[in-house]
């Protein structure tokens, strides 16, 4: 099967409101491989390249305000479907409409500050990576748990 890999990053007011530890519990329970992590302040020329298919959006602004306003952790997870999945754990867009037991539901109550983002297909997830984390930033290893993980 393939294997993808997908960028998550919890949002500046995830940090602010003491998630990061929540968040990466979920994945990391699923059991999907971490790959890369860090916490970073991010330019608003990053947040713009990362946004990019927004730009004609009228809320794009104030989304780059956002993202910008503190630091966020970046994230690199891997694993068989993971992208999909990924964005099946996070939930809707809008947390209001976000099914609970999904991050979005349980954490969140605004669109405009939904916690955390998840890459939307396998070729974002790559290009997301690439954007956010330097050479020597991403490890590759073999978590102990593998064999436990898949047959
Ligand atoms: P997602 O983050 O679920 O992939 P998206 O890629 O369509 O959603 O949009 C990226 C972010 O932009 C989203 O997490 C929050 C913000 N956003 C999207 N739609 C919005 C809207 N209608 N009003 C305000 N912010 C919005
Ligand atoms: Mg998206």
């Amino acid at each position: 099967e393939q294997v993808d890999q997908t960028y998550i990053m919890v949002k500046p007011d995830g940090v602010q409101r003491g998630l990061v530890g929540e968040i990466i519990s979920r994945f990391e329970k699923k059991g999907f491989k971490l790959t890369g992590l860090k916490l970073f302040q991010c330019s608003k020329e990053l947040a713009e390249e990362h946004y990019k298919d927004l730009k004609q959006k009228s809320f794009f602004p104030k989304l780059i305000d956002y993202i910008t306003s503190g630091p966020v952790v970046c994230m690199a997870w891997e694993g068989v479907g993971v992208v999909a999945s990924a964005r099946k754990l996070i939930g809707a867009t809008d947390p209001l409409q976000a099914e609970p037991g999904t991050i979005r539901g349980d954490l969140a109550v605004q669109t405009g500050r939904n916690v955390v983002h998840g890459s939307d297909s396998p070729e974002n997830g790559k290009r997301e990576i690439a954007l956010w984390f330097k050479e020597g930033e991403v490890c590759d290893w073999t978590p102990v748990q593998s064999p436990w993980l898949r047959e």
